[in-house]
């Protein structure tokens, strides 16, 4: 492991940018031998971009406590949803001089600098959960997370199913409205596009609005409200995330209209709040974004710090919860 000489520019790191480190194993003085620990004192830097819904909690908490069981020393930087942070958080980890660095990148773009001067200081870094756009590839190590085509796909082929009689008896127009992710991430580009490359095939359907809710509950709520006013035919919501399904299903009750019944939702997370509306018929398709990667991320983590080379793309599993199904024996989501 990477010993720096100046301890001073750790704790530079550590308090200047709020840096917490979270897990208790520390590095020893100089000239004496660190207590042994399972991962020999892996220091992993991990920029998280927030706290914006209850998936985004679960995964943080993955992460953490994946860290304390591996026994790997986490610094770990909530970045309030803002890309700046999180390039700061980068930058620290690489002055702190951690030995691997893995992030959520809020956005797809705008990286290839900090993961450039990563690179230059022999960092490896592991990208998770959201995809990034960049010039060269080499920047980083590898991703592991949801793919996010798949899951719009998923919402697209369950209308293709639930619509099949009135697609058969006639044409006439089945009007989507969209709820979409964070701009410029790529679960919300990614979502669309998978949803598109299926829809667009059936011109039936119909996307007559799309608009961000940024995955947050209230904008999702906000959002709602005013396409109600606006829009008395709309068929079907297609919902980035659960966050903002629970503000839409909020709206629709202060309008006495019967979500899953009036309107057919479909949302992606599986958080347990959806899965119960699932249950009690007021969303009609879940669809599973698994936010529990912390294990995974450790593993990755510790074949890097060794400079093993890894997978680039890993896709965790995901299922797909509809109406009728038999959830009966469906584990609590822990989010
Ligand atoms: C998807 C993840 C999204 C979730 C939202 O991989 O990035 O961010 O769908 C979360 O709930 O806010
Ligand atoms: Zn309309």
């Amino acid at each position: 492991m990477k010993h720096t000489k100046f301890p001073l520019i750790r704790l530079w790191a550590v308090v200047l940018l709020g840096i917490l480190p979270v897990t208790a194993c520390r590095k020893a003085p100089e000239g004496e031998e660190a207590e042994p620990s399972k991962s020999n004192g892996i220091i992993l830097g991990f920029s998280q971009i927030g706290a914006e819904s209850a998936w985004r909690k679960c995964n943080s908490r993955s992460i953490q406590d994946a860290a304390a069981a591996a026994g790997i020393q986490l610094l770990f930087s909530n970045a309030e949803q803002k890309q700046e942070n999180q390039i700061k958080a980068i930058r620290s980890f690489i002055a702190y001089q951690v030995d691997v660095i893995a992030f959520v990148p809020i956005v797809s773009d705008g990286w290839d600098n900090v993961l450039q001067e990563a690179k230059d200081a022999r960092i490896p870094v592991l990208v998770t959960d959201r995809k990034i756009n960049i010039q060269d590839e080499s920047l980083y190590a590898g991703f592991i997370g949801t793919d996010s085509n798949q899951e719009g796909r998923d919402a697209a082929r369950f209308l293709l199913e639930k619509f099949k009689d009135r697609m058969a008896s006639g044409n006439r127009p089945i009007r989507i409205v969209e709820l979409s992710g964070t701009v410029g991430s790529s679960p919300a580009a990614r979502r669309a596009q998978g949803f598109r490359e299926i829809i667009d095939q059936y011109p039936q359907f119909q996307i007559i609005y799309s608009a961000s809710g940024d995955f947050l509950r209230s904008k999702g709520y906000e959002l709602m409200q005013s396409i109600l006013k606006s829009h008395s035919d709309i068929d079907v919501i297609f919902s980035h995330n659960d966050g903002m399904t629970l503000g839409i299903l909020d709206a629709m009750k202060e309008r006495n209209i019967k979500a899953g019944t009036d309107i057919v939702i479909v949302t992606i997370d599986a958080e347990q709040a959806a899965i119960d509306a699932l249950r009690r018929g007021e969303v009609n398709c879940v669809i599973e974004c698994n936010p529990k990667t912390g294990p995974d991320i450790m593993n990755l983590a510790r074949q890097l710090a060794r400079g093993e080379p890894i997978s680039r793309l890993i896709h965790v599993e995901e299922a797909v919860f509809s109406e009728g199904d038999d959830l009966s024996s469906l584990e609590p989501r822990g989010y």
